[in-house]
């Protein structure tokens, strides 16, 4: 069956309403690379200015109602934050969403964190992990997103299997912290910040760790986090399968993690993600998915960055939402490779601008997100409050 133009309407609409995609506080930060910074006088300096971000964001897409928050960054006093960060949620409009800890900053974090050789060290990060489990529980947010930067830089300096088993232990124990609703989401990572072994690397080491940890822990898949040619839609087709798959972290790649606005390189691999989604959802699988933007580049605007990167997430979302899923398995039975692969390209192709600004409009929000932002002054007004603050820049000595 073809699906006609007011079907195609009706689906889209169904699947916009449906698609929400958490923003991080961080990538409204001035950010680098390790060799300087360029800062932006818009960018913002404070938790209160992220807020206000997030909101305007929520403003003009309608569909980021929720900040994600790194505690060391965000709430460094810990739980005594926690009512500062509830004020501001009240006053600007926008929910903290996913708490992540930090297990990667702290000097003593040189040779790891949860998988550092010294129990001493290892009793400090599981206590960090803990009070972010707090921290979430006191915010009503009910993911804890996990990224360590812990692996070792030269062959035969460290035992990878202690290593394991250290983290198991650790991830058990947080595990068992979280209230009923709350879920540990456990990310992987090749490589970078560790150049030898990465304690947690690829999608089937987390999978284990989040097995071993318990039912309410699963994987979080970073776009970023894949060597160049690796198939991201087959790890995202396994982790469906077999019920392990929590999250994403959204962001393109050329090389490595290069935290580039999504589907700035590969579009494609992006809808190619969402139709394994969408397969998954018409199949009847149980899906529980938070979408969250992982970017932090720091040449775009910030503030436009995020709403470009929202406005395609969107977009590809749609694309997918719209293959002709019923049609496309007969073609895959019978392996009519061409039309099968012609009909789910065709989804691709589609201009689906004209549908996304229709909802839009049915919701009463701008058409075109970035026209409105530019419209609206924000950027401007921002950089006038905040340039005193946002462009002194620490020299790198
Ligand atoms: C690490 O590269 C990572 O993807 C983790 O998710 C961190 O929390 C985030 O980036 C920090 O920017
Ligand atoms: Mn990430």
């Amino acid at each position: 069956m073809k699906l006609s133009e007011l079907n195609i309407q009706d689906v889209a609409f169904k699947a916009l309403d449906s698609f929400k995609i958490e923003i991080p506080s961080w990538g409204f930060a001035n950010t680098g690379t390790r060799f300087g910074k360029f800062v932006q006088a818009a960018a913002a300096t404070t938790i209160e200015e992220k807020f206000a971000d997030a909101a305007e964001v929520n403003r003009l897409t309608g569909v980021t109602p929720t900040v994600a928050l790194h505690v060391l960054w965000d709430l460094p006093g810990g739980l005594k934050d926690v009512s500062e960060v509830k004020g501001l949620e009240r006053r600007f409009g926008v929910r903290s969403g996913s708490i992540n800890p930090n297990l990667f900053q702290d000097q003593e974090y040189k040779f790891g964190s949860l998988c550092n050789p010294s129990a001493e060290i290892r009793g400090r990060a599981l206590d960090h992990m803990l009070d972010s489990i707090e921290i979430a529980k006191a915010l009503g947010s009910r993911d804890i997103s996990l990224w360590m930067a812990d692996g070792s830089n030269y062959p035969g300096t460290q035992s990878i299997r202690k290593r394991i088993g250290w983290l198991e232990q650790a991830l058990r124990t947080s595990h068992d912290h979280l209230a009923e609703n709350q879920r540990l989401l456990v990310e992987y990572k090749p490589f970078e910040p560790a150049f030898y072994h990465t304690d947690i690397a690829d999608w089937g080491m987390s999978s284990h760790f989040a097995k071993v940890a318990g039912p309410k822990a699963c994987v979080l898949v970073d776009t970023g986090h894949h060597y160049s040619a690796q198939n991201i839609e087959q790890i995202v087709a396994w982790l469906l399968h077999t019920e392990m798959l929590g999250g994403f972290h959204f962001n393109d790649r050329r090389y490595a993690d290069d935290d580039l606005t999504l589907g700035s390189i590969d579009p494609y691999q992006i809808f190619r993600i969402f139709h394994e989604i969408h397969a998954a959802t018409d199949d009847g699988l149980k899906i529980d998915i938070a979408y969250m933007i992982d970017q932090s580049h720091n040449l775009k605007g910030k503030m436009e960055a995020m709403v470009q990167t929202v406005m395609t997430a969107q977009e590809l979302y749609l694309k997918a939402a719209l293959v002709n899923r019923g049609q496309l398995a007969g073609l895959q039975q019978n392996c009519e490779l061409v039309a099968a692969e012609e009909l789910y390209r065709g989804a691709f192709w589609r201009d689906v601008r004209p549908l996304t600004q229709a909802w839009r409009e049915a919701h009463g929000l701008p058409a075109d997100p970035l026209a409105a932002l530019r419209a609206s002054g924000y950027v401007e007004r921002a950089a006038r409050e905040r340039g005193s603050r946002s462009m002194a820049v620490s020299s790198y000595a």
